[in-house]
Parts: C-alpha cells; sequence; structure tokens
C-alpha cells in the first residue's frame, strides 16, 4: 500500500514501525490518512503544528494485570486496558470489549476510530477505548462480577465523568455495566455518571440499548432515502447477533424490511419467512445461548456452520454488525453478483479496505462505520447529559434526538466529500467532516 501524498506515505510508514505487528491499527490510520490527502493539500497548517502526528498516537495508553478467582477458587489472570486517544473536543469516551481476541492493537484501532467517530455526532466527546482479553463465554455470573470488580479496581483511577466515561462493546452489556458500576461506586464514593449504558433504575438512559441499531436504520435510510430508494419490501441480511446486530433487526422490520439472517460467531441462520426477534432475544439476551437454537423456536429455518457463508445469501441490504474485518473482498464479490445496493457497517471496521473497494467501484452505496454506527455513543452522550442535570428524558425525546443526529452524520459526510471532490464517498466524507474539527480544536489548543 502506498499514498500518494509523501509526507502522509512517510508518516504511515512510521505509524507501523511504531506500533509494529498491530495490524487493524494500521489498517484504520492508513483509510483516514487516504481519505485526508486532500484535505492537508488545502490546509497546510495542520502538517505544520504537528497536527498529524499527533493525531496517530494517542494521548495515553493505561495496561494493568486483572486478577480474579474462577468458581474452582483458582486465580486466573487476563489483561486490561484502556486507550486515551484524544480529548481535544471533550472527555474521552468509548466503549470496553471483552474478547480473547482483545490485544493493544484492536484496543487502539477502536480507539482511533472512536476519535472521528465521536466528532461526526456533534456532541463534545473524545475519543478511547478499553477492554480485556477476559473471554465471558462460559463464565458463570459470579465470574464475570468478580472479572468486572477487579478490572474497575484498577480502572477507576483513570476515569471519571468529566474524565474519561467508559461503555460497552463486544462482551460488555448492562449486566458488566452495573458490575463495573457499583464497584467504581463503592471505591470512590462517587455517584456519577462515570458509565453509560447502565440500567434504567440506576442513571441509564431510555433508549441507550437500543440506540446502535436503531442508529445504523436511521443513517442507512437517509442514504437509501437521498438515492430515491428506501427499506420498504427489502430484504435485509445482518450479521452478529448482540446488541447491535438485535436492534438493528427490530429497525430494519419496523422500516418494512424483512430481516432473513443472522449470525454469531459458530454459525449463521437463515430464515426465509423473516427472522422471529423475540426468539432471538430469548436466545442471546436471556439464555445468553448460541445462535444454533433458533432452530427449536423455527424448525423451517436453516443453521449453517462458520460466519462468511451469510454473505452469500441474496439480499438488497447488508449490515454487518459482528467485528472486525468480517467481510471480505471474495463476501462482497457474492453480495454484488447477488444484487446488493446498499451495505451500512454496524460493527467497528467490518469490511475489509478491499470489499469496500470493491462495493464502492460497483455502485452499491457504502455507509462506513464511524458515521453509521455513531448513534451508540452519541446516545452515550446523551446519557451524560442526563446525568448532569439528574433528569430522565422519555425514550421517544431520546430517539429522536438519535434520529436527528444520525441524519445530520449523513449529511456532513456527504456534503463533506462534494467539497473535497469526492461526491458519494461516504468514507472519506465521514473521514474528512470527523478530522476537521478535531484538528480545529487541536490547532486553537496549542501543541498539547
Ligand atoms: P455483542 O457482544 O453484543 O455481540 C457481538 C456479536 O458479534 C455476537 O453475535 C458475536 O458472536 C459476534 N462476534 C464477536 N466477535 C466475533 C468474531 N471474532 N467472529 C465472528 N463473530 C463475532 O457486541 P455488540 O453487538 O455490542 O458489538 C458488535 C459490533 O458493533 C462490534 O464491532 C462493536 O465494536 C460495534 N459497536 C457496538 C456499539 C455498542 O453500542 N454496543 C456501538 C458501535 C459499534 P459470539 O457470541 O459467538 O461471540
Ligand atoms: O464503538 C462504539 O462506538 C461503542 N462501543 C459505544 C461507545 C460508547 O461510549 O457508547
Amino acid at each position: 500500500m502506498s499514498l500518494k501524498n509523501s509526507y502522509l506515505s512517510d508518516l504511515y510508514e512510521r505509524v507501523v514501525k511504531r506500533n509494529p505487528a498491530e495490524p487493524e491499527f494500521h489498517q484504520a490510520v492508513y483509510e483516514v490518512l487516504e481519505s485526508l490527502e486532500p484535505v492537508i493539500e488545502k490546509h497546510p497548517e495542520f502538517v505544520e503544528k504537528g497536527v498529524m502526528e499527533r493525531l496517530v498516537e494517542p494521548e495515553r495508553i493505561i495496561k494493568f494485570r486483572v486478577p480474579w478467582i474462577d468458581d474452582n477458587g483458582k486465580v486466573q489472570v487476563n489483561r486490561g486496558f484502556r486507550v486515551q486517544f484524544n480529548s481535544a473536543i471533550g472527555p474521552y469516551k468509548g466503549g470496553l470489549r471483552l474478547h480473547p481476541s482483545v490485544y493493544e492493537g484492536i484496543i487502539k484501532f477502536l480507539g482511533f476510530e472512536q476519535v472521528f467517530k465521536n466528532s461526526l455526532t456533534g456532541l463534545p466527546i473524545g475519543g478511547g477505548k478499553g477492554g480485556s482479553d477476559f473471554d465471558p463465554k462460559g463464565k458463570s455470573d459470579n465470574e464475570v462480577m468478580r472479572f468486572c470488580q477487579s478490572f474497575m479496581t484498577e480502572l477507576y483511577k483513570y476515569i471519571g465523568k468529566d474524565e474519561d466515561v467508559p461503555a460497552g462493546d463486544i462482551g460488555v452489556g448492562g449486566r458488566e455495566i452495573g458490575y463495573m458500576y457499583g464497584q467504581y461506586k463503592r471505591i470512590t464514593g462517587l455517584y456519577e455518571g462515570v458509565l453509560t449504558g447502565k440500567g434504567l433504575t440506576y442513571g441509564g438512559s431510555l433508549a441507550r440499548k437500543e440506540a446502535t441499531g436503531y442508529g445504523l436504520c436511521y443513517f442507512a435510510d437517509e442514504m437509501l432515502k437521498d438515492n430515491g430508494k428506501s427499506f420498504k419490501g427489502k430484504t435485509v441480511v445482518i450479521s452478529g447477533s448482540g446488541n447491535v446486530a438485535i436492534y438493528a433487526t427490530e429497525k430494519a422490520t419496523a422500516l418494512g424490511a424483512k430481516v432473513v439472517a443472522l449470525s454469531d460467531s459458530n454459525g449463521y441462520i437463515y430464515d426465509k419467512d423473516g427472522v422471529d426477534l423475540d426468539a432471538v432475544k430469548q436466545i442471546k439476551e436471556v439464555e445468553r445461548k448460541r445462535i444454533k437454537e433458533y432452530l427449536s423456536y423455527r424448525p423451517n429455518a436453516e443453521y449453517h456452520e462458520g460466519c462468511s457463508g451469510i454473505w452469500t445469501i441474496k439480499c438488497d441490504i447488508a449490515l454487518p454488525c459482528a467485528t472486525q474485518n468480517e467481510l471480505d473482498l471474495d463476501s462482497a464479490k457474492a453480495l454484488v453478483k447477488n444484487g446488493v445496493i446498499a451495505v451500512a457497517e454496524g460493527a467497528n471496521m467490518p469490511s475489509t479496505p478491499d470489499a469496500v473497494a470493491y462495493f464502492q467501484s460497483n455502485g452499491v452505496l457504502f455507509a462506513p462505520a464511524k458515521a453509521s454506527n455513531a448513534g451508540g455513543v452519541a446516545t452515550s452522550a446523551l446519557e451524560m447529559t442526563q446525568n448532569s442535570e439528574r433528569l430522565s428524558w422519555t425514550f421517544e425525546e431520546v430517539d429522536e434526538k438519535l434520529h436527528d443526529i444520525m441524519v445530520n452524520i449523513y449529511h456532513n459526510a456527504a456534503s463533506a466529500a462534494k467539497e473535497y471532490g469526492m461526491e458519494g464517498n461516504l468514507v472519506a466524507g465521514a473521514n474528512i467532516a470527523g478530522f476537521l474539527k478535531v484538528a480545529d480544536a487541536m490547532l486553537a489548543q496549542g501543541n498539547v
């Protein structure tokens, strides 16, 4: 890979050298730098003042041991991370991921993406991300609680309602946020909005749980409308069956589409009559079981082992909502061959760079994650606002604000792309629009 602009190309090489063996981070940085080529030509001050160098270097990386005792009384040790990437426009904000694949490079890529995403929301939040290589699968509730308490016993030193506000991501939902919140409160004695995605009885916001999936559909809907299309009557394939996938299914269905497939890391289900979402919620949210169980609710549905086969199902709209690099070039080719008209990313960086290029060069409407999945963090910021004013808004109020935010993000990304001569390229538009606000704030605040 090489960038046309020699300054950016050198900068990228330095990032690779300085962060060895972190391919996901390199991938995320490359995409942003590529989009910013026309921007730094127009604004040489960003180079002169070192904005670009600062942008690719996290302000702080915290890395710590997380010891906890399993149900057999044995000490287990995991590794915890928090990457505080950029605080130019607000306190660090971003989720915590619990998954065995977590290492510093994953958290850095996610933290980097979060900087631009949070800027796009229009709300005052900087970028950060954290997590651990702890695997919640197969752990008892008590084990999860002991892990979360140990994790927070170290993390609490570095976070606060005006400093750094974590939330959920893969493997972290309401249960984990509750355990972490309880431990934070116990150690610090502070009842403050230090985490978002909290339960509704202790400071959570209505519609936060639904926000990422709903927001994804609001964004996709606006993109479709702007191109004379809609969700109505469309067949949709969604990967994953976690928080984002479930609420994307709910909203896509409400908008008149039929969702025919969902997956987890073992395999995918295909239900030609449309997915029974109550069954999925029962399996995933209540019983924490595998998607394969779906067949016991709907015996006429199909189950297939492996995750990538889901992209061979014929559909009009694809919403990858599981994890990074889950949709590669072969999958993109299969989708295009089957006539896909739009792809909107719910997960972070789910499409590989060659898959994105393939969609774009084949006329598929493509919504990049940092724009289309920003509804979760945007609603987290709304939760922070409600916590600060010690009030809670109604579901409708939050949902309406979320809708407006997603529509705005779409139009901001679309117009930034147009302004810089790349009309229709929402990848470039989102990167540019997200960058400009952060870069401007960095310039104004001096060389910090
Ligand atoms: P959940 O933990 O609720 O669900 C994750 C889903 O993705 C599960 O179905 C899981 O399957 C699947 N999955 C995870 N890792 C892999 C893998 N390596 N290969 C295949 N499938 C995998 O997480 P969320 O729904 O919250 O997050 C999904 C994506 O959305 C992530 O990329 C996250 O960063 C992103 N996101 C989440 C936001 C939020 O508010 N929660 C906001 C914005 C983005 P299994 O159970 O088998 O692991
Ligand atoms: O990737 C993401 O934007 C999230 N996991 C949500 C972060 C948040 O702070 O709500």
